[in-house]
């Protein structure tokens, strides 16, 4: 739990940095894709063509078991700052692969995270029950600090944190 803590409170931190430097994700332009993503490719980009469709990065992502449970390819296009597109090219098509692959791994983390602070299991993150969280973890944040954490985290205002929610936070998707 105090790893879990520690955890919310680093993406924090790493969110407020984020929100000040807009141009951190532009990295997922400038990969080069392996032998393995380029044979993935070739098997879905239509014949000819230097480009795959969107629905079939869906049928290759399928291949690697990638879900696209809280995701759409759109907001994962969105992190990599890559034009909104019916298609991409390779180099675009690796990134996505790349970055589906790394917020899956980190959604396992954030479903049990997330649960240990959903006390109450209601499928949603109370700011009391956030504030017994980081309390139990004695990382008591002052009262502005985590009216700010879950404002943050609060995305659509309502009061309560979503899985979905809390996942946007923890992986910066807004
Ligand atoms: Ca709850
Ligand atoms: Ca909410």
């Amino acid at each position: 739990m105090v790893i879990i803590c520690g955890f919310i409170l680093t993406a924090f931190v790493i969110y407020m940095e984020h929100n000040n430097n807009e141009s951190e994700l532009l990295w997922g332009s400038l990969m080069v894709a392996t032998e393995e993503e380029k044979s993935l490719f070739n098997l879905f980009a239509q014949e000819g063509n230097q480009q795959i469709a969107i629905e079939d990065i869906e049928k290759a992502f399928a291949k690697f078991s990638i879900e696209l449970e809280l995701f759409s390819l759109a907001t994962i296009a969105k992190r990599l700052d890559l034009t909104p597109s019916s298609h991409y090219e390779l180099d675009s098509f690796a990134a996505l692969l790349r970055e589906a692959k790394s917020l899956n791994a980190d959604y396992e983390v954030i479903k049990s995270t997330f649960a240990n602070y959903d006390t109450d299991d209601d499928g949603f993150i109370s700011r009391s029950e956030l504030e017994k969280g980081l309390a139990e973890q004695e990382s008591q944040l002052p009262k502005r600090e985590l009216r700010d954490l879950f404002a943050n985290m609060d995305f659509n205002h309502d009061g309560q944190v979503s899985l979905k929610e809390f996942a946007r936070f923890m992986t910066f998707s807004y």
